[in-house]
């Protein structure tokens, strides 16, 4: 069950590919923005627009690419993303045919890689729905809260625990800006660079909470430059969430490896594909020179 996929075999893997390329192109030209990328924020689109997935009533997800409309543009938990979505808009315009949601995944999985992650296998077929199709806002998570909170939450989604540790990885990249979310500073020293530094930093550095008039946060004892989030410090505060985060942290290979299926899972979370829907593999800008 779930929404079924478009069936689109008139476009061919060359043709995702050239918007694959022209999105990547124009992460490189502008790199004047925040820390010299909007890969990380179009990481969190192609993001936000899947994890709103419950898998109890079988709605949200990133199919319909319902974000365009209020209520899902104005929850709170979606602040700034309007930027990563105008990012998108010119290749919505040129390349008519493809719809919100597979575009904004698709920029998701070329920021992953063009910043250095894993290859994400993906696939096309999500189709435009209307406002009517939005989720209910305060599907996404609270990073106020405790790692009991961070689990149930993924499991509504459909994630084991291991996705679960995988994603939040994802806060390699990019960081916190105190006008959307109130919390402020980058996970790592290389928030560009898709890496295992997450867990390496949050096992290894020491943390304490952050003396500010803002949400409570942590800050690296050290510097006092990186953060963390309290659902974040939560994976190292529940043994079998610790666990896997070692395992990451010991192995970027065996991250990437997980990263990749837990990402390409969460993009297609309520999207049922038959066996002709072909998983494309893009190739990288520099891979193509
Ligand atoms: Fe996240 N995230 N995230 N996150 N996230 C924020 C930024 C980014 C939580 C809270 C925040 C994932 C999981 C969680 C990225 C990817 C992913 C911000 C800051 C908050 C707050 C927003 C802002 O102020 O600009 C919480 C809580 C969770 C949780 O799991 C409990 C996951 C699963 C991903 C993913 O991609 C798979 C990325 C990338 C960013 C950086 C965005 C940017 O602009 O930079």
């Amino acid at each position: 069950s779930g929404l079924n996929a478009a069936q689109v075999s008139s476009k061919a893997q060359d043709e995702y590919q050239e918007i694959y390329n022209a999105i990547a192109k124009k992460l490189q030209d502008e790199d004047e923005y925040d820390y010299g990328s909007y890969g990380p924020v179009l990481v969190r689109l192609a993001w936000h627009s899947s994890g709103t997935y419950d898998t109890n009533d079988k709605t949200g997800g990133s199919y319909g690419g319902t974000m365009r409309f209020a209520p899902e543009s104005t929850d709170d938990a979606n602040n700034g993303l309007e930027i990563a979505r105008k990012f998108l808009d010119e290749f919505k315009v040129k390349y008519d045919w493809i719809s919100y949601g597979d575009l904004w995944t698709l920029g998701g999985v070329c920021a992953v890689q063009e910043l250095g992650g894993p290859k994400v296998k993906w696939r096309a077929g999500r189709v435009d729905q209307d406002a009517s199709k939005c989720p209910p806002n305060g599907k996404l998570p609270d990073a106020s809260r405790d790692a009991p909170y961070v689990r149930n939450l993924f499991a509504r989604m459909g994630m084991t625990e291991r996705e679960t540790v995988a994603l939040i990885g994802a806060h390699c990249l990019g960081g916190c800006h105190a006008d959307r979310s109130g919390y402020k500073g980058p996970w790592t020293f290389s928030p560009t660079v898709f890496t295992n530094d997450f867990y390496k930093l949050i096992l290894e550095d020491k943390w304490q909470v952050k003396k500010w008039d803002g949400p409570k946060q942590y800050e690296d004892v050290k510097t006092k430059s990186l953060m963390m989030l309290p659902a974040d410090i939560a994976l190292t505060e529940d043994s079998s969430f610790k666990k896997i985060c070692v395992e990451y942290a010991n192995d970027q290979d065996l991250f990437f490896k997980d990263f990749s299926a837990a990402f390409q899972k969460l993009l297609e979370s309520g999207i049922s594909y038959t066996k002709s829907t072909k998983e494309f593999v893009f190739k990288t800008l520099d891979e193509q020179e």
